[in-house]
């Protein structure tokens, strides 16, 4: 690991995106403080979308492929509540994932993902002093797979960032929608009212648009999100960079057996 950007040479497209610049930081961070996301496109430069792509390609056969019915909280039901409740409300998600320890040592992913660089630039625009590993085998660098008919249905993360790199884009459909704001999970507003529109399809969304090679940053704690069904030809493959704001935090176990089937 080094201080300097030369660690991201072959990776980050520098010349569009120079992290260690005051002004590129500004304005990274009042667009994902206005909008809650953030994409850079042309993030990645093509050399590491095409090993990052043949990676994924390559270890396909490995992914873990799940297919959930779940409420949009991730979190068991509240009996109290009866199942049309938005808080009981299920919604399907599907994708295949492939785990940290299944990620070559000599990944692209790997080198930007430890690079300091890459940190420093996270912590400005995310306003936190500092970003870690999981300390589990498994959950810091994955890939999601997508095939045709697979979607992440409407939810909320329980993580208040998240990071991930298109590395190939579906022909159609597996586009990602959200709406921002719509609950304030640290003072327990709820907002079930909104939350309802938005599964009725009776709210505005906005999408994100992203091609191969785009960095997302996204708050997802408090904005619902999904991931249309994929269309057509080709696997979506997204790369998902997850860090904590503290050492020594894994997955819970309950997440890590939904999510990769295994624990370690
Ligand atoms: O696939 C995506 O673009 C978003 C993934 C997501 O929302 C999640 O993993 O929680
Ligand atoms: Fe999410």
């Amino acid at each position: 690991m080094t201080d300097t950007t030369e660690t991201l040479y072959g990776i980050v497209d520098c010349k569009r995106n120079p992290l260690a610049d005051l002004g590129f930081r500004a304005q990274c961070k009042s667009e994902l403080d206005r909008d809650g996301a953030l994409t850079l496109e042309n993030f990645l430069v093509d050399g590491a979308i095409d090993t990052i792509r043949d990676e994924g390609l390559e270890h396909q056969h490995l992914a873990y492929f799940t297919s959930d019915s779940h409420n949009i909280y991730l979190k068991p039901d509240d009996p109290e509540l009866p199942p049309t409740h938005p808080r009981n409300r299920k919604v399907t998600s599907s994708k295949g994932c492939i785990t940290d320890d299944q990620i070559p040592q000599g990944s692209a992913l790997r080198a930007l993902y430890y690079a300091r660089a890459f940190q420093d630039f996270l912590c400005a625009i995310l306003d936190i002093t500092d970003v870690y590993e999981y300390a589990d085998p498994l959950s810091s660098i994955n890939l999601h797979y997508a095939d045709e008919g697979q979607e992440l249905g409407w939810h909320f993360d329980n993580s208040s960032f998240a990071i991930t790199l298109m590395i190939q884009r579906p022909e159609r459909g597996g586009t990602f929608e959200y709406v921002k704001d719509v609950r304030n999970a640290d003072n327990g507003e709820m907002n079930y009212q909104l939350t309802e529109q938005v599964l009725n399809g009776k709210t505005p969304t906005k999408t994100l648009a992203m091609d191969a090679g785009a960095l997302v940053l996204f708050r997802g704690r408090n904005s619902i999100h999904r991931v249309t069904p994929v269309a057509g030809g080709h696997t979506r493959i997204l790369a998902v960079l997850a860090y904590n704001t503290k050492p020594g935090v894994s997955l819970s176990e309950s997440a890590r057996r939904t999510f990769y089937g295994r624990l370690g």
